[in-house]
């Protein structure tokens, strides 16, 4: 399903231009474009979900296909190995969760932080 209105059906679709990170037929990731970290990518769905509120069974198998995938692409976009590397997911929901646009997507966040380092 693909919502005309919706900002991330038009970048999935190409309509508006991303950096593309990943596209597989259920999931499409690109480059944030107010990142909030060094590596700053968000994972969504093809299909349109507004938000995780919205969430059902039938969407377990994308869902997971996301959380599986995100380590990988975090390596490859710089973000360094677990334990002294890593990344932040987070998904905003609804008003009060943080969430500007309605369409289900994972935020993937890290890359160096040299401050972080003894
Ligand atoms: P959220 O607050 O969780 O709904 O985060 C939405 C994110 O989407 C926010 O970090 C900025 C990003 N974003 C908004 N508009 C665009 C856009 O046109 N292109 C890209 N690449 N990212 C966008």
């Amino acid at each position: 399903m693909h919502d005309p209105n919706c900002l991330f059906c038009k970048i999935i679709a190409g309509q508006i231009p991303s950096k593309k990170v990943y596209e597989d037929e259920e999931i499409f990731a690109f480059h944030d474009i107010h990142p909030w970290a060094p590596v700053h990518f968000l994972m969504v769905p093809k299909l349109h979900i507004p938000s995780m509120a919205q969430v059902t069974a039938e969407h377990a198998g994308v869902l997971g296909r996301m959380m599986a995938l995100a380590p990988k692409l975090a390596l490859e976009q710089g973000c360094n190995p677990y334990p002294e590397g890593g990344f932040r997911v987070v998904v905003n929901t609804g008003l009060e969760g943080g969430q500007e646009i309605h369409h289900l997507h994972i935020h993937v966040m890290g890359g160096p932080r040299p401050w972080l380092k003894g």
